[in-house]
């Protein structure tokens, strides 16, 4: 068997990017998402050298995450990477008009998702005394933009989760790296827009923003640098952009 890679939000995006990505370094996968649909698809094109294995859930579900991974084969429980990628924003909007249910959808996926899944993940990790969890942070844990207070909120706490697994897991031989993306062109702005095509279009416009694949790229040379090395955080930019809302558009 393969090393084994456990990437949530795999279903598109950065997630399946990196699964295309990791097949192709020789990782078998642990796929997690909530479409059953794209996730068999992306089983299908990961090739035939690579074993996968789909888990239906969502983070924010506690006891669907805790039971799908505790279900796993033991032999799929030697993780070696997660790359906890699951995330949305939903809405942006002022603070004083801000919707409850979005504010709960970010909270709950973005910190108490990623939470979930690695609690029930970390274990086998320690117990092998070696692993690698890649924590897909955003800019808007490191700079609050306006009308983004509650999405910039979750990304800080994964930021600050990401400072404390390092603190915690350290000592057990576990790597942490803090990645945070910019503007990526994926579904990021259809989701925040309720799927508004044509404002999330609108977003990407006038310049070249990342692709998911520049991300994976990444991800794929974390996973690969000396065992000795740990890159612990990284910001990623488009060259067009300066900062949140700074993108130099033509
Ligand atoms: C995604 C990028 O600019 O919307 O996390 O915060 S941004």
């Amino acid at each position: 068997m393969n090393k084994i890679a456990f990437i949530t939000g795999a279903s598109s995006g950065i997630g399946k990017a990196t699964a295309l990505k990791l097949a192709n370094d020789g990782y078998d996968f642990i796929i997690c998402g909530r479409r059953a649909e794209k996730l068999a698809e992306l089983t299908n094109s990961l090739g035939e050298k690579v074993k996968a294995i789909s888990l239906i859930f969502d983070v924010r579900d506690r006891e669907g995450v805790q039971k799908s991974i505790s279900s796993l084969p033991e032999e799929w429980k030697n993780i070696s990477v997660l790359v906890n990628n699951a995330g949305n924003a939903h809405g942006l909007s002022s603070i004083d008009t801000g919707n409850l249910d979005d504010w709960d959808a970010m909270i709950d996926g973005n910190i108490k998702g990623l939470l979930y899944v690695s609690k029930a993940i970390i274990p086998y990790m320690i117990k092998n005394k070696k692993g690698h969890i890649i924590n897909i942070s955003s800019i808007a844990g490191k700079q609050t933009y306006a009308n983004g207070a509650v999405y910039c909120a979750s990304k800080k706490g994964v930021e600050a989760i990401s400072e404390g697994m390092r603190l915690d897991l350290t000592q057990y031989g576990i790597k942490i790296t803090n990645v945070a993306p910019g503007a990526v062109s994926t579904e990021f702005s259809e989701v925040r827009f309720k799927g508004d095509k044509e404002k999330a279009a609108k977003v990407y416009e006038g310049y070249e923003p990342l692709l998911a694949e520049d991300i994976a790229d990444f991800i794929s040379y974390a996973l690969t640098v000396p065992e000795r090395v740990t890159i612990a955080d990284v910001t990623i930019y488009a060259k067009a952009q300066a900062a949140p809302t700074t993108i130099y558009k033509s």
